[in-house]
C-alpha cells in the first residue's frame, strides 16, 4: 500500500531524510573550506575557486527542495572535486604533508568522500523506501567519527615539522648567501649566473603557502623549498652552457610553461 502511494507520487517533493541532510551539510562544508583556502591562505579570489564554492552551495539548495534524485548532485560535486583535488592531495602526501595547504586539502577530500557515500545512500533510500523509513543507517555515526578521527590524526601528524633542509648550516652563514626567492608561484630571479668549476650556494626562500623545488636536471639538483622557510641549494656546474632550472610540481616539461628560469654557466 505504502509502496503504491510512493510510486504515485514519483518526482514530488518529500521531506529531506537524514542522509540527504548529511549530503547538504558536506556540500556546505566544502564551500566554506574552499572560500577559506582562497581568502585566508592564498589571499586571492579567483573565478575557478568561486565556481568550486558556488556549485556545492547550488547543489545543496537543490537537494533541499526534496526531489528524490537530487542527492545524486552530492555524488557529482564530490566526484568532481576528488578528480580535481585528488592529484594535488597525493602530490602533497608524497612530498611535504607539513605544508599549510595540506589540512584544507585533506578536509576537502574527506568531505568529498562523505558527499559521495551519503549522496549514493540517500538516493538509494529515496527510491527504495517510503519517507518514514528513510532512516539514518546504524553504521553512519561510527563511520563519521572514524572519518573525523582519521582527518584529525593526519593533520596532527602533518604538523610535526620536517627536518630542516638547511640543517647543519648556521643561520649567519645562510644569511650571507645570495637569496633565491619564490613568490606568487614564480621564481623572482629568472636567471642565475655561475662559473664552471665553482660551487654555487644559494639561500632558497619561499614566500608561498606551498612548497617549491629548485630542479636542474643536468646537474642533479633537486632542492626542496618548503613553504615559508629558508633552505639551501649547493651545486657545482662543470661545463659552460645554458641550463633550465624549474620547479618540478609547477612546471610542464612538454609545454615549457610554469616556474622556470635559466642558469648560465660561463
Ligand atoms: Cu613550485
Amino acid at each position: 500500500m505504502e509502496a503504491t502511494m510512493e510510486r504515485s507520487q514519483t518526482g514530488f517533493r518529500k521531506p529531506v531524510a537524514a542522509l540527504g541532510k548529511l549530503t547538504v551539510a558536506t556540500l556546505i562544508g566544502i564551500a566554506v573550506v574552499v572560500v577559506y583556502v582562497m581568502v585566508a591562505m592564498i589571499g586571492t579570489v579567483d573565478p575557478m575557486g568561486l565556481v568550486f564554492s558556488a556549485i556545492p552551495l547550488l547543489f545543496a539548495g537543490i537537494i533541499l527542495i526534496g526531489w528524490r534524485w537530487t542527492p545524486l548532485l552530492g555524488v557529482l560535486a564530490g566526484g568532481l572535486l576528488l578528480a580535481f583535488v585528488g592529484p594535488f592531495f597525493f602530490l602533497h602526501l608524497m612530498s611535504t604533508p607539513s605544508e599549510p595547504m595540506f589540512a584544507p586539502i585533506l578536509v576537502i577530500v574527506a568531505l568529498s568522500i562523505v558527499a559521495v557515500v551519503a549522496g549514493v545512500s540517500a538516493t538509494v533510500q529515496n527510491y527504495r523506501y517510503a519517507p518514514v523509513d528513510r532512516r539514518m543507517p546504524r553504521w553512519l555515526p561510527a563511520a563519521l567519527v572514524g572519518v573525523v578521527g582519521l582527518v584529525v590524526g593526519a593533520i596532527l601528524v602533518a604538523t610535526i615539522p620536517p627536518p630542516s633542509t638547511a640543517a647543519g648550516v648556521s643561520p649567519e652563514v645562510l644569511a650571507e648567501l645570495p637569496a633565491f626567492t619564490t613568490k606568487d608561484f614564480e621564481f623572482q630571479q629568472k636567471e642565475i649566473r655561475a662559473k664552471a668549476g665553482e660551487t654555487v650556494a644559494l639561500r632558497l626562500e619561499n614566500a608561498d603557502p606551498e612548497a617549491h623545488y629548485l630542479n636542474i636536471d643536468e646537474l642533479n639538483v633537486n632542492a626542496p623549498i618548503p613553504a615559508g622557510q629558508t633552505s639551501l641549494a649547493l651545486f657545482k656546474p662543470t661545463k659552460a652552457g645554458t641550463y633550465t632550472f624549474y620547479c618540478a610540481p609547477h612546471y610542464n616539461k612538454e609545454t615549457g610553461e610554469g616556474m622556470k628560469g635559466t642558469l648560465i654557466v660561463e
